[in-house]
C-alpha cells in the first residue's frame, strides 16, 4: 500500500511540468477558486473570503439574466451572460473588507445587489 502511493507520488512529480512555472513571489501555486452564482438580486455566496497575496479566481455564473461583477477596489469589472460562466481573476494584495456590486443594472432590487470580499492576512505558522 505504502509502495503504491510512493509510486503515484513519483510519477505525479514526473509528469507535472515544473520548467514552465514562473511564480512570483508570495504567490501561490493554484488560485483561491470560488464559485458564484448572480441571480435578481443577489449574489451566491454573498460574502467571500479570501487570503492576501493569493491569487482569486471566481467561476461566476448569472442564472436568470445578464448581471456583472463590480470590484472596484481590485479593479474588477465584468459582465457575466447569462447562463455562462465567467472566470475573473485577481490578486488581493489588501486585507480588509470591499464591495461586490452588479455593474449590470437588472431591475428595481439592482442597486442593492451587493457582496462583501473579505481579505484575511495568511495565518502564520507556528
Ligand atoms: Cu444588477
Amino acid at each position: 500500500m505504502y509502495a503504491m502511493v510512493v509510486t503515484t507520488l513519483v510519477m505525479a512529480m514526473l509528469a507535472s511540468p515544473t520548467a514552465n512555472v514562473v511564480r512570483r513571489q508570495g504567490e501561490t501555486a493554484s488560485p483561491q477558486v470560488i464559485t458564484m452564482t448572480a441571480k435578481k438580486y443577489e449574489f451566491t455566496p454573498s460574502t467571500i473570503t479570501v487570503v492576501r497575496g493569493h491569487a482569486v479566481r471566481i467561476e461566476a455564473t448569472a442564472l436568470d439574466k445578464t448581471h456583472g461583477i463590480e470590484i472596484k477596489s481590485f479593479n474588477v469589472k465584468v459582465k457575466l451572460e447569462k447562463g455562462k460562466t465567467t472566470v475573473i481573476e485577481f490578486m488581493p494584495d489588501r486585507a480588509g473588507e470591499f464591495e461586490i456590486r452588479c455593474s449590470e443594472f437588472c431591475g428595481f432590487g439592482h442597486g442593492h445587489m451587493k457582496g462583501k470580499l473579505i481579505v484575511v492576512e495568511a495565518t502564520k505558522g507556528p
